[in-house]
C-alpha cells in the first residue's frame, strides 16, 4: 500500500528478480516484488490464460493496437492485424533501429520464450563475463540455476521418431552434411507432458503452436519454478500492474520508490510511494537501463557513474529461413520448443538454433535464429524533449551478424542446392535484421556496478538481471542471467544483510 515501508523491494519478476526473491526469502528476509505486467493466473472468457498462437488477441501484446509478429508474412502475405490495446504478455518495444521483444507479467521473459536453457561453452565464458570466476560458475552456479529452472534434455529416441521434431531432424541432417557440429540443448519444457500431447492424452500446448504469447501447459515458466518456491516461503508478496517510475535516496540510507498503478488498458489509475532499505533492479536489460538512465539524467540519482546505459547489445540475433526440396518436408506438426543448435562459433562466429515454423501445414521451410559474435554496442540516453529514453542502435550494425550466419547457411544451401526464403519477413527480405529476443547490457557488471551488481554511488541499490551482461552471451541468455543472479545474491545476502 501507499506509504508502506519494506526491507527489500525488487523491480520486475523475470529471471533476475525471481532468483533474488527466492534466495532472500529463504534467508528469512521479507521481499516485495513489483511487476508492471499482469499475473497470468486467471483464464479469459475462452477458458484459457494465454491466447491461441494462430489467433492473437489483446492478451498477445503489451499496449499495442496492432500485432507485430516476428515472422510477419505467410507465403508473402502480411499477417499482422488490429487488436485492442491491453497489458498483454509480449512487448514488441520499438527503438529507432531495432524492435526488442520482451515478456511482460509475472515471470517476465519466461512467459514467452522458447525455453532453450543453454549454458555457454566453458572456453568462451570469459569472453562473456571477463571479471567472473568461471570455475565457480561452472562448478556451483550454472548447476544450481539449471536445477532450479528444471532444464532437461529431450529423450533422443522419442525425438528421433516423433513427427513434431521432423523439422529438427531435417535441420540436423543438413548441418551434418555440411560438416557443422550440432548439439542437443536442454529446455525448460516438461518432456513427459509433451509426449502426452503427442500421444493425444493431454491438452496440446507446444504441439498447438503455443509459445510467443504464452504456453497454457507444459512450459516450466518461472511461475512454476523459482517463483513457486519463493511463494512457498510465505515471505514474498507480488504487486502486479505496478510500474516503478522513480527511486530516490531518503534519510536513514533508505530509498523512496514511486509506483504507477495501471489498468489493463495501460492507463495510470493511481500513484504510490513506498520506502525500502534495499532496491533490486530486475526490469530486464531494457527496463533496468531505461530507468537508471532516466534517474541519472534527471538528477534523481546523480551519483550513478558514466557507465549507466552503456554496453547494450542484441546478442547478435538474426533470423532466416531456407526453402527445402519436396523430399525434405519439415512437417505440418512442429513443436514450438527448439531442441538443437548448430555450433559454428569458432570458424564463423555463429550458433544457430533450429527453430520451428508452427503454422499447421507443410511449408518446406527450415527456420533458424542465429546468435552471432558482434562487437556492436549501443547506449541508452535520456531525451528531454520526448521524456523518453532512446537507444543508439543502428539497423546496419546487423550486417556483422548476417555475415556470421551466412557462414552456416550459404554452405548448407550450396551443399543441398537450396535457397533462402524471401516470403517470411516482408519486402522480399531474406534476413530479419530488425529485432532481438535477447537484449543484454546497459548496466554492465564491473562497470556500472561492482563485480556483484552493487550500483556505484548508492549503497543498497543493485542490478540483478540481463542488464549486467555486456551485450552478448554466445548462446541464448536466460541460464547465464539466472546463474549470475545466483552468484551475486549469495554474496550480497552474506555481506550486505
Ligand atoms: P525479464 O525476464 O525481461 O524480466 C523483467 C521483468 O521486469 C518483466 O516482467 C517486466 O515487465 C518487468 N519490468 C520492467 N520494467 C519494470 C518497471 N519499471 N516496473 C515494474 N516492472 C518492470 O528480465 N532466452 C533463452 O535463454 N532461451 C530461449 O529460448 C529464449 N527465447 C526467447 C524468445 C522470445 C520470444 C523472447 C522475447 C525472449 C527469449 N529469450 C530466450 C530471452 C529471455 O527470455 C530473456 O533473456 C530473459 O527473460 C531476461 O531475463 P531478465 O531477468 O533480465
Amino acid at each position: 500500500p501507499n506509504g508502506a515501508s519494506v526491507p527489500v523491494l525488487v523491480i520486475g519478476t523475470g529471471y533476475g528478480g525471481a532468483v533474488t526473491a527466492l534466495r532472500l526469502a529463504q534467508a528469512g528476509i521479507d521481499v516485495q516484488l513489483v511487476e508492471m505486467g499482469m499475473a497470468w493466473d486467471t483464464p479469459g472468457s475462452d477458458g484459457k490464460i494465454f491466447p491461441t498462437s494462430s489467433a492473437p488477441d489483446q492478451r498477445s501484446y503489451w499496449l499495442r493496437t496492432r500485432t507485430k509478429q516476428p515472422v510477419s508474412n505467410f507465403f508473402g502475405f502480411p499477417i499482422d492485424k488490429d487488436i485492442p490495446r491491453y497489458t498483454g504478455v509480449l512487448d514488441a518495444e520499438e527503438f529507432a533501429g531495432i524492435t526488442v521483444y520482451q515478456g511482460r507479467g509475472v515471470g517476465g521473459g519466461s512467459l514467452v520464450n522458447g525455453g532453450m536453457a543453454v549454458t555457454p561453452r566453458r572456453d568462451l565464458f570469459n569472453q562473456v563475463l571477463p571479471t567472473v570466476d568461471a570455475n565457480e560458475m561452472y562448478d556451483v552456479y550454472y548447476p544450481r540455476a539449471n536445477a532450479a529452472l528444471g532444464a532437461k534434455l529431450v529423450d533422443p529416441a522419442w525425438w528421433g521418431s516423433t513427427p513434431a521434431y521432423q523439422y529438427s531432424r531435417v535441420g540436423k541432417k543438413h548441418a551434418e552434411r555440411s560438416g557443422f557440429p550440432w548439439r542437443f540443448v536442454p529446455t525448460v519444457y516438461d518432456w513427459d507432458y509433451m509426449k502426452a500431447e503427442a500421444a493425444g492424452t493431454a491438452t496440446k500446448s507446444a504441439l498447438a503452436g503455443e509459445v510467443l504469447y504464452g504456453n497454457n501447459h507444459g512450459k516450466l515458466s518461472l511461475q512454476k519454478t523459482y517463483l513457486a518456491q519463493a511463494a512457498a516461503t510465505g515471505r514474498v508478496n507480488i504487486s502486479t500492474l505496478h510500474r516503478v517510475t522513480s527511486v530516490r535516496p531518503v534519510s536513514g540510507g533508505r530509498y523512496a520508490v514511486v509506483l504507477e498503478v495501471l489498468n489493463t488498458s495501460g492507463t495510470v489509475t493511481a500513484t504510490k510511494e513506498v520506502t525500502a532499505d534495499k532496491v533490486f533492479f530486475a526490469g530486464g536489460s531494457v527496463g533496468t537501463s531505461k530507468l537508471l538512465t532516466k534517474l541519472k539524467a534527471t538528477g534523481v540519482l546523480p551519483a550513478l557513474n558514466g557507465e549507466i546505459g552503456k554496453g547494450w547489445g542484441d546478442n547478435g540475433n538474426v533470423m532466416c529461413g531456407r526453402a527445402n526440396h519436396m523430399w525434405d518436408p519439415t512437417g505440418s506438426l512442429q513443436s514450438t520448443i527448439p531442441t538443437i543448435g548448430i555450433d559454428n562459433w569458432d570458424a564463423g562466429g555463429a550458433f544457430a538454433e533450429v527453430a520451428p515454423l508452427p503454422v499447421g501445414i507443410e511449408t518446406y521451410a527450415s527456420m533458424y535464429l542465429s546468435i552471432t559474435r558482434t562487437n556492436q554496442r549501443a547506449s541508452f540516453s535520456w531525451n528531454p524533449s520526448t521524456g523518453k529514453v532512446d537507444l543508439s542502435w543502428q539497423t546496419s550494425w546487423k550486417q556483422t551478424s548476417i555475415t556470421a550466419a551466412k557462414s552456416i547457411f550459404d554452405k548448407i544451401n550450396s551443399k543441398e542446392g537450396t535457397i533462402y526464403r524471401t516470403d517470411l519477413f516482408g519486402g522480399y527480405k531474406i534476413w530479419n535484421d530488425t529485432l532481438t529476443y535477447h537484449p543484454l547490457g546497459g548496466a554492465v557488471l564491473g562497470k556500472a556496478t561492482d563485480n556483484y551488481g552493487r550500483l556505484h554511488g548508492y549503497p543498497g541499490l543493485y542490478v540483478v538481471d540481463g542488464a549486467l551482461i555486456p551485450g552478448a552471451a554466445t548462446v541464448n541468455p536466460f541460464v547465464t542471467i539466472t546463474a549470475l543472479a545466483e552468484r551475486n545474491i549469495e554474496k550480497i545476502r552474506a555481506t550486505d544483510f
